[in-house]
């Protein structure tokens, strides 16, 4: 402790001294500059408000020589000299005089004079002050105690929230650091005299700061880093302390010294200090307490009808209803008009009824079981049994446009929903944002604005909170400040915060993005309501993240079912007996008469009222519309009663003039005086050579198929690591010009006149936040193309949980349609266990379709109902062509379903992967399946074996093929579309081969890749009357061996099962 202690003076001691070093170095620089010069260089340091200077002086003496300036001083004196320079009156006299003095060229030593008593202020004593004197003994002590004024200042600012009382219980401090800081003279305990004076005793008798009792009632100038004075400039420093007690330690502790934004922090100490700030008017204090009615009144009333339901009630923070109202109010005020919200479970009903309003009746009536759902919502077959439809109620979305009662402006309101999964839904309420703001030409998130709430386990816990912080100020993801709510009950299920995290606070992970965190005892409404407008006005000021931490309790379980006192026994019997936040709160106002008590239960009873009608009509309801809880509706996408408009899909061709002009505007640059890197002009070129020729390689496809969206409206948005260039070098989106630094182009912005805009972003290294941004980008609008690639397929894994709860499950769990586009580069290249397996096992076998049952093959537009009804669509082409029919098929499709392709690498430069135009002109298609269309084609009896393979193999298969001179005996048969399977195509080719027998080839490990997903799909197709052999690598725990040699020689052993016409004999 002593030795910390030590350690921190000498760090101060040390900092003056650089300081002090700084001032003379200035001092010394400035004397020769002219007045101008010196504004500026004194500006420098100083916000915005502060860099015009009324007048301009020089401050020319030779300060080293001043005797009280050689300690520990100068980055006071600095301090007080930009302030002189500002206004000369806002210093004290003293300083007025030195500066004068030193400005009129006194001699070393003799600028300074004694400071007058401040309460004479008469004309002789100024006339008096204004001559030249030697230096008082006591100068030292007069600048150590404005200094140690100062130190004692900022430390309440820096660290006043460690003392505030924010836990409602009493119990643990909200920041699991009981201690008191040692340079604040706080206590804990700040009625007992006794206790306040022996800390002082202890911070100043030869201590921290040097000062002692009797200083207390010594008046002390304000730094202007504080705003504790009010119109003061100078204050007592008793009142100095009671002040600072006032503004950090009482029932908010604010968080905000990290910022190293001087401006921001100026801002903030304005909005807590100012003596007086947080003043309510009676009318809201009312609406406050009716807001509080509300959300106890909910809570209970559910209690009271389904006591046995789950329902994650809000009881011991229903200070959130209120809050988040006030944040929204307040953000309506300021011009904001849609507002998209992400939450977890607790609280949610009493969010979606007097938050988002939704009709009472709609939420009681998920709680009857007898309620069948229907979904004609949009479009999809989702049939939800009425457990499955309740147990969704926590998770469901809601969008709700209405008038905000306090602005009297239109107000959306949107809650996306979210999985069980908890923090998972934060990056795509970010993304949903970004993509409304896209929308509607809102660059600076003035109209579109997210609010997330989290819990404080959770927020602590999930790293997914880091990385969509991370996402908060970069320009491509950026939703111009999130305001963050944390439900902080101090529990997380059973366990304790002291178990539950290392970081004192739940919040500590904002401070990485300098967002400031108000912490707020929950059971002080007022000044939870106050923190609300100062987050919502800070995020329309700065357009910056904020964090409001609502420090409460949990009145019950982790559910109503559940008995907390098994593992927080001491906690409990506190609750217990803790007054319920309402009741409190509508004592004092009834104590200070801004409400009498029959007022009071009139609110309540007309509350009670409210929802026993709603009740009595939920009773009527005989159908669950789950269109009514959709968090973002696609007007006009579908038909009125919500089905897709056609069940076909036009060509995906273009006209040859299309692909030419695209082509040439990819191989070109399309500014002037643009000069592009040696290597990239080649790159350009061969694009060029590769048009003339009527041909596209992967990249070029890709050109293609966006480019075309681009001239029909379509926005598109291809977003992951290192996309603009691509992983594999082969795509460059923006081109960089090599002379002038950050000077870009983007030639697909370039292509037409009125097209839509195209987005290409690098992002973050972050799978799990960047694809659910994605994906939350997707939601807002089905006629946009939105994209995410991960730099290898692998890394998908660290965005599972997007996968698995959104992306697969999203359109049954939520009847939310989603076009999304996942581009995983995929393929074994002998490159090792890393880099090689996007795992299509895993996405196949999240496929929906039935590998058992043949579908009606002979059902009208077949390939098109098949895509309907499935989850996913997972594809894995083997041309360029047949990638640029997909990626057009995704927006021609009347409907939208996430989209998987597993992408090449080598075959990226593959001198035969390679399409023509004649691919892609129109009446040309995506192909399900490519069909063998060499010699076996035209001989199909003489075939023995028919191959099935999909991507890169067959490039390998047919090469081998080709040597071993087999192309009549053997034909290979690419499956392109994997899932939703195309039994219909592939019963065809079957039958083609009468005398062949089948074989599935893969590269990928038996265990891994598609074979198990294939093979009964295949057996199924022909009714199990032969059996589908296995060409490929044998099982392996790992994807790939980290061995070329190993990599080579298995690859042969593949290729010569697969060619070899008597391997399976022996296993007939
Ligand atoms: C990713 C994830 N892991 C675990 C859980 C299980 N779980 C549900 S609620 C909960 C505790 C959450 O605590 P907190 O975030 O403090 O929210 P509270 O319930 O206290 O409001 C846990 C562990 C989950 N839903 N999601
Ligand atoms: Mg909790």
């Amino acid at each position: 402790m002593l030795y910390s202690l030590k350690k921190t003076v000498d760090a101060v001691v040390k900092n003056f001294r650089t300081k002090m070093f700084h001032l003379r170095t200035c001092a010394a620089k400035l004397r020769p500059l002219t007045a101008s010069q010196t504004v500026k260089t004194f500006s420098q340091n100083r916000p915005a408000a502060a860099r015009t200077f009324q007048q301009i002086r020089c401050y020319s003496a030779p300060v080293a020589a001043e005797p009280f300036l050689s300690g520990t001083s100068s980055n006071y004196v600095e301090e007080m000299y930009c302030a002189w320079l500002e206004n000369p009156k806002s210093v004290h006299k003293s300083w007025d005089i030195f500066f004068r003095n030193t400005n009129a060229g006194a001699p070393p030593g003799t600028a300074y004079q004694s400071p007058l008593p401040l309460s004479r202020g008469s004309l002789a004593a100024v006339a008096h002050a204004q001559s030249l004197v030697e230096a008082q003994p006591n100068v030292d002590k007069l600048v150590e105690d404005h200094l140690a004024v100062q130190s004692l200042i900022r430390a309440y600012q820096i660290r006043g929230h460690h003392v505030a009382q924010l836990d409602p219980l009493g119990i643990l401090d909200a920041d699991l650091d009981s201690s008191v800081p040692a340079d604040i003279i706080s206590s804990t305990d700040k009625l007992d005299l006794a206790v306040f004076k022996e800390r002082l005793r202890m911070l100043t008798v030869g201590g921290f700061y040097g000062l002692d009792e009797s200083d207390l009632d010594k008046v002390f100038h304000l730094p202007t880093t504080t705003f504790i004075g009010g119109q003061e400039s100078a204050l007592p420093l008793r009142e100095i302390i009671r002040r600072l007690e006032m503004a950090y330690c009482q029932h908010i502790g604010v968080e905000f010294m990290f910022i190293n934004d001087l401006e921001q922090c100026q801002w903030i100490r304005q909005k807590f200090e100012t003596p007086g700030i947080m003043q309510f008017t009676n009318e809201e204090k009312r609406t406050l307490l009716a807001r509080l009615v509300r959300s106890t009144r909910f809570e209970e009333f559910l209690q009271r009808k389904w006591s046995s339901e789950k329902r994650f009630g809000l009881e011991g923070c229903e200070v959130l209803i209120p809050a988040l109202k006030t944040i929204i109010d307040k953000s309506s005020e300021n011009g904001v008009d849609y507002v998209i919200m992400g939450m977890p479970h607790r609280g949610r009903l009493n969010v979606l009824a007097n938050v988002i309003r939704k009709e009472l009746e709609q939420i009681f009536c998920q709680f009857d079981s007898k309620l069948e759902a229907a979904d004609e919502g949009a479009g999809c077959k989702f049939n939800c049994l009425p457990h499955q439809a309740r147990r969704c109620s926590a998770h469901l979305g809601m969008y709700h446009r209405r008038i905000n009662r306090v602005t009297d402006r239109n107000i959306t309101l949107s809650l996306v929903a979210n999985p069980s999964h908890l923090e998972a839904a934060d990056p795509v309420v970010m993304g949903k944002t970004k993509a409304e703001q896209f929308y509607c030409g809102d660059t600076e998130g003035k109209k579109v604005m997210s609010i997330l709430l989290h819990g404080d386990a959770a927020f602590a816990g999930q790293g997914i909170v880091y990385e969509t912080f991370h996402l908060s100020d970069l320009p491509s993801y950026t939703t111009h400040g999130t305001v963050h709510v944390v439900v902080n009950n101090q529990i997380g299920f059973t366990t304790d915060p002291r178990m539950a995290r290392s970081s004192p606070y739940p919040t500590d992970v904002a401070r990485v993005v300098n967002a400031p965190i108000f912490h707020v005892n929950s059971d002080d409404p007022e000044a939870v309501m106050y923190v609300c407008k100062v987050a919502a006005e800070w995020r329309s000021t700065f357009h910056k993240d904020v964090v409001v931490d609502l420090v409460c309790y949990r009145r019950n379980g982790h559910n109503e079912m559940d008995e907390p006192m098994f593992t927080q026994p001491l906690m409990y019997k506190q609750i217990r007996k803790q007054k319920p936040v309402l009741q409190k709160y509508a004592e004092l106002l009834v104590s200070q008469g801004v409400v009498n008590q029959p007022e009071y239960e009139e609110e309540i009873s007309k509350y009670d009222k409210i929802c026993e009608e709603a009740f009595a009509r939920s009773k009527d309801e005989k159908i669950l519309h789950i269109k009514h809880w959709l968090d973002s509706p696609w007007p006009g996408f579908f038909t009125l009663d919500g089905q897709p408009r056609s069940m076909s899909c036009p060509s995906t061709g273009l006209t040859e003039d299309i692909l030419t002009h695209i082509g040439n505007v990819a191989s070109s640059v399309p500014v002037e005086n643009f000069t592009i890197h040696g290597g990239l002009s080649r790159i350009l070129k061969t694009r060029g050579e590769m048009v003339k020729n009527r041909t596209v390689d992967w990249a070029l496809a890709e050109y293609m198929a966006f480019g075309s969206l681009l001239k029909e409206g379509i926005h598109i948005r291809l977003s992951g690591q290192d996309v603009e260039r691509g992983t594999f070098s082969h795509r460059h989106h923006v081109l960089h010009d090599q002379n002038v630094d950050k000077r870009t182009c983007i030639p697909m912005n370039h292509l037409w006149p009125n097209q839509a805009p195209y987005t290409v972003c690098n992002s973050s290294l972050s799978e799990y936040g960047v694809l659910g941004f994605e994906l939350g980008f997707a939601m807002a609008s089905p006629n946009a193309l939105v994209l995410w690639e991960a730099q290898f397929g692998d890394f998908h894994n660290t965005a599972q949980c997007i996968i698995d709860q959104f992306i697969c499950p999203g359109q049954a769990k939520w009847v939310r349609q989603n076009g999304i586009v996942l581009l995983l580069p995929h393929g074994m290249e002998g490159m090792g266990p890393e880099h090689s397996s996007a795992r299509p096992e895993r996405f196949l076998q999240m496929c929906n379709d039935d590998p058992d049952v043949l579908p009606d093959l002979k059902e009208a537009n077949f390939d098109i109902n098949q895509l309907y009804d499935c989850n996913w669509v997972v594809v894995n082409c083997s041309t360029p062509g047949n990638f640029f029919h997909v990626l057009r098929r995704q927006i021609l499709l009347p409907f939208r379903k996430p989209l998987i392709i597993f992408t090449p690498k080598s075959l990226l430069r593959h001198p035969e992967a390679r399409s023509s135009f004649d691919e892609m002109l129109p009446g040309t298609h995506f192909q399900r399946v490519i069909p063998e269309d060499g010699p076996a084609a035209q001989n199909p009896e003489n075939v023995k074996r028919l191959l099935f393979c999909t991507g890169k193999v067959y490039y390998d298969l047919t090469r081998e093929r080709k040597a071993r001179d087999m192309v009549g005996q053997v034909a290979i048969t690419r499956i392109e579309q994997l899932s939703p399977f195309p039994f219909d195509l592939l019963l065809k080719e079957v039958q083609k081969y009468p005398n062949a027998e089948l074989a599935w080839c893969q590269e990928e490990h038996k265990n891994q890749g598609y074979y198990d997903y294939v093979k009964p799909r295949l057996r199924t197709t022909i009714s199990r009357a032969k059996p589908v052999w296995y060409a490929g690598r044998d099982p392996a725990a790992a994807p790939a061996t980290g061995n070329k040699k190993t990599h080579l020689t298995e690859l042969q052993r593949l290729l010569d099962t697969a060619f070899d016409l008597d391997v399976f004999k022996n296993f007939s």
